[in-house]
This record gives C-alpha cells, structure tokens and sequence, in this order.
C-alpha cells in the first residue's frame, strides 16, 4: 500500500450533465473524500449544463461550488484537473477529446461513444494524452459491484474450471408505455443505440470482465416494438432523461427497444446476450450466469448484494447453488464500508469507481476499463447492429 498520510490534492473537478448520471456521479464526488483514506483529494469546482438557471439550481442542491454553461471555458481553467462527462452520448467524444488535449484526467460515462469512429479518435486522444501523464477511464459502473468483482476473483482462481456458458441479460421496463416521450436514448442521433448501447454495453463489458474472454464473433437481432412516441415536453427538447414529460406531436423512435445476440469468447465460452427496456416488472435487472467445468455463478443486481456458487468439484449431495453474502470485509471493495451484512447499493458502485480512478491517478498509471476498453465494446456493439441488418433467417421447415 502506499504511504497516504499526507494525501495530496485537492484536485479541481468538472462534472458536465447533472441529470440522473450526473445526479449519481454528484453524490459519489461527495462521497468519496470521505471513505476510507483516499489516494487524493478533490474539490467539485464546477458543474456543467446547457441552462444557466437550471445547471446553477443543480449545482447548488447537488453540492458543486459554481456553475456554467460553457464546458470550453472551463477546460481552460488552471484549478481544473478532472473533467466528468455524464451528457448523452453524442457530446462525449468531442468533450472528452478537448479535456484531454487540454491535460485534464476524463471519467465518461458509458457507451463510451455513439459511433465506432468516435471511439476510434476518443481512444486515440486517451493514448496520446496517457504519454502526457493524463488519465482516463470509461464508467462501467457494475465491475466495482462487490459480488461482480468477485466473481471474476473465483473465475481468475480458476474455481470454475474451464468457462463454457455465460447467460447475460439486463432487463429494464421503463418505456413499456407507448406514450413514454421521446427522449435523448431513443434518438440514433444523440444515443448511437438503444438498449443494446444504454444496458446492452454493460453486460458486453460485464461478461468480459468476469470471464476474462474477449468477445469474438457475434449473430444477433433488434427489434423495435413502439416506432412512434410523442415528442418531449420542455424546453431543451433533450429531456431530462427517464423521467420526461410527453408534448402532443410525435416522433420516430429510431433505435432498438430490445437486443438479443449470441458470441463467442477467445477463451471458448459460448455467450448468450439479451438487453430490453420491454420486460415488464424487471426495472434494472442485470444479470450474469457463468458455467464453467468445475462450478458455476449468478449474478442478480435486483440483489446486489449476493452472489450464487454451485462448486461442482463437492460430493453430488453437497452440491446445488449456496448464496455468498458479498459483504465482508475481504470482499471486494468492501473494507471501507459497513459492517458484514449491512449491504451496499447502486451508488456505491460509483464511489468504487471514483476510488480507482483516483488512486490510478495519484500512482501515475492508467486505470481501467480504458478508452480502448469502451471502443471494443463499441466494436462488439457495432456488429451486433451489421449481424441484425444483414443476418440471415432461417425459417423452420
Ligand atoms: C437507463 O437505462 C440506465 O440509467 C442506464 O443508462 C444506466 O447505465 C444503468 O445503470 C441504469 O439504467
């Protein structure tokens, strides 16, 4: 461990976007200075938006020291270093690439981009500035989900043997009502995707990590069910993310409701993907099963706090799934918090995510999941789309 008696910083942060992702990034910047010893320490200089009224009000209830409306300005500032970007997708690569070139470590939310090409010259731009001592990191949230990041400590002890099935699937249910507006993740133009980049990228990014296989070939099919919805009430006509309002004109929808696809990891793993906005009851269930030749896994986030082992190596009357309590003090980021069994939530992921990306910093070395991390994501995203455009059907007969 690092000496931290004398934790250095503060650095300055800009966080750009204050809606629910900036609303959760705001509270894990509050958070963080106060967990456990951190590896520097930070100021929420400034947040960021389009409103001067509306990003001033944000600041102010979510704990920012100003406000502005202007993200270029505020790369030039000196007490600047960290720059935050939680806007809808299409402003990420072209924020993130000028923090960069103007020296400031970039956290982005994830997908990390709305095209392959955007990703190609944000990672580029991430390379280049890591040369310069300048870091960043794309924000998979659920990696730092204690019992997540513990299974992929079980699968890299080889637990499971030889990985043959991973069964991911993360199923929300937000926008079953037709007349749910058109916001900003339903738009190609500002989301890239629909639930194959908002939720699909994050068990894409999930089965790599706990696997540790890359994904190869992919085959899959989108489907969109609603393919028109009134357009947004308010002002910005960028909405305010998932809890918009409906005005009385309507739009196309133009990305997928649901995506369902199959690949093949390096490592032989025959992998199994589907991402929908369309199940009805499941509001963010994001889950992962592993089958590997010694044992097996499962993941629920709707239980976050639990992961499910079957050792397959025990007697046949031993066996059967036994649920791990991912609380201990041993487990996984987990050492700073509550006592066992006191539980943590959606949140704390996030703090976990700063953490990292903060101690990478202050070691002068890249954390990850990197740019290059979110653009093969983005990769694997882009020929889900290619497979379902051009992918053959056969009918039974
Ligand atoms: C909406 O689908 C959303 O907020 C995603 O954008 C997040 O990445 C996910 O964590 C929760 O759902």
């Amino acid at each position: 461990m690092p000496d931290r008696s004398e934790t250095p910083g503060p650095l300055g942060v800009a966080l750009v976007g204050h809606s629910f992702m900036g609303a959760v990034h705001s509270h894990a910047w509050r958070t963080v200075d106060h967990v456990g010893t951190p590896a520097v320490r930070t100021r929420r200089a400034v947040l960021v938006g389009r409103d001067a009224q509306r990003t001033a009000e944000a600041a102010q209830q979510l704990g920012w020291e100003g406000s502005s409306t202007d993200w270029r300005e505020v790369l030039e500032r000196d007490d600047v270093h960290v720059v935050d970007v939680c806007t809808p997708g299409d402003s990420h690569a072209e924020i993130a690439v000028a923090a960069l070139r103007a020296g400031k470590h970039v956290l982005c939310e994830k997908p990390l981009a709305t095209t392959v090409e955007e990703a190609e010259e944000m990672a580029a731009a991430a390379a280049e500035a890591a040369r310069r001592g300048v870091r960043s990191m794309v924000a998979f949230n659920y990696r730092r989900v204690p019992a997540l990041a513990l299974a992929r400590e079980l699968v890299a002890a080889g637990r499971l043997g030889d990985v043959r099935h991973v069964r991911a699937v993360y199923l929300q249910d937000w926008i079953v009502d037709p007349e749910f507006p058109l916001t900003w993740r339903l738009r190609k133009e500002t989301a890239g995707a629909g639930a194959l980049g908002d939720i699909g990228s994050h068990i894409v990014d999930a089965a790599q990590f706990v696997t540790g296989q890359v994904i190869q070939g992919v085959t899959g099919v989108l489907e969109t069910f609603v393919k028109q919805r009134p357009l947004e009430a308010g002002p910005a006509g960028r909405g305010t993310g998932l809890g918009a309002s409906a005005s009385t004109e309507y739009g196309e929808v133009t990305v997928d409701d649901a995506a369902a696809f199959i690949a093949r990891g390096d490592g032989g793993a025959l992998m199994t993907f589907e991402a929908t906005r369309f199940a009805t009851g499941r509001k963010n269930a994001m889950r992962l099963e592993v089958n590997g030749s010694k044992g097996s896994l499962a993941f629920d986030f709707e239980s976050m706090n639990e992961l499910s082992f079957h050792d397959a190596t025990l007697p046949d009357a031993e066996g059967g799934f036994r649920r791990i309590l991912a609380t201990e003090p041993t487990h996984p980021h987990v050492g700073n918090w509550w006592p066992p069994g006191h539980g943590l939530g959606y949140d704390h992921a996030f703090v976990h995510e700063l953490q990292d990306f903060l101690t990478a910093v202050a070691e002068g070395r890249d954390p990850a999941p990197s740019f290059a991390d979110g653009l093969q994501v983005q990769r694997v995203l882009a020929a889900v789309e290619r497979s379902a455009a051009n992918g053959s059907t056969h009918t039974p007969v």
